[in-house]
């Protein structure tokens, strides 16, 4: 029962002014001190989890869907971050299924994270998310970042495709099969775990080769292309115990050490460790 109904009861059952009964001006100081609590704690989780980068959440159109912790989301926000973009992350309880809620799928079919609002619009596909943002912010941030002429943004879109077609499958199944197997209790796959590492090494000898010609992936800026890269190599680096498919090869180790130190992917990180923390 609340304090203050409790205090309502006895103040009726007795009969006597309310002002005058220390008890219930206690019951009604623990209620204020419960609520004041409560408050806090949702404030401080609003800042932690859901208005992180926004200095005014009204005047902020730009709205991404999901836990900084899923790969494709922390995509988004890493090119927000660079972009300079301000931005709502608003955390769905995806194990709750509110992915799959009508409501969300109407922003995102697929009814996967994340999803993304810019003021009346919506979009989903992480890739595409960014471009957009690059596309649309050309003023802001890293103005670079998706090139800025037609040759620039090709190359960088050809880096782009070879992250999502070659390295993507198989270091996603490597980061489910070493990192977010074992803790759901699935049986780790030794054939599939073998099978991508040989798929990914194949990869990172091009890009090993490509790295020993130019700094970055599309050429010597940091691009779109690198940052995409990110979110699968920091867990392969950081959360399985085969980070050395990258960090052992010289150009793609030096790469690695680059673009994982790039001020807007630290901050990604430090999101992921709040959501992480109780
Ligand atoms: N290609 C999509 C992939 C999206 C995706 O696979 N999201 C995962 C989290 S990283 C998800 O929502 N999984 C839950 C589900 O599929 O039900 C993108 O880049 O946005």
């Amino acid at each position: 029962m609340e304090a203050q109904t409790l205090a309502l009861n006895i103040v009726s059952a007795r009969l006597l002014p309310l002002d005058q009964m220390p008890i219930v001006q206690k019951a009604l100081e623990w209620s204020k001190r419960k609520q004041n609590r409560r408050h806090k704690k949702e404030r401080k989780k609003e800042l932690g989890h859901t208005q992180i980068r926004v200095t005014n959440p009204m005047a902020t159109p730009v709205k991404v869907y999901g836990p900084p912790l899923s790969t494709a989301v922390c995509r988004v926000v890493a090119c927000l971050l660079e972009k300079d973009v301000e931005f709502q992350l608003i955390s769905l309880n995806m194990a709750k299924g509110d992915h799959k809620k009508p409501d969300f799928l109407k922003i995102q079919p697929f009814g996967q994270v994340p999803a993304f609002q810019d003021e009346k619009i919506s979009l989903f596909e992480s890739r595409a998310i960014c471009r957009y943002v690059c596309e649309n912010y050309p003023e802001k941030g890293n103005k670079g970042l998706f090139g800025t002429n037609p040759l620039a943004k090709a190359s960088i879109d050809q880096w782009l495709e070879a992250e999502g077609q070659s390295f993507n499958p198989p270091s996603s199944a490597l980061v489910f099969q070493l990192a977010l197997a074992p803790r759901m209790n699935i049986k780790q796959d030794e054939g599939v775990i073998k099978q991508n590492e040989e798929k990914l090494a194949k990869v990172l000898d091009v890009y090993e080769k490509r790295l020993g010609e130019s700094r970055f992936l599309a050429g010597d800026e940091f691009s779109l292309a690198d940052l995409s890269h990110l979110p699968n190599a920091h867990y392969l680096v950081n959360a399985t115990d085969r980070g050395e498919i990258l960090t052992s090869r010289d150009n793609v180790g030096r790469w690695w050490g680059e673009i994982s130190n790039r001020d807007s992917w630290k901050k990604v990180v430090d999101m992921q460790k709040q959501q992480h923390s109780p």
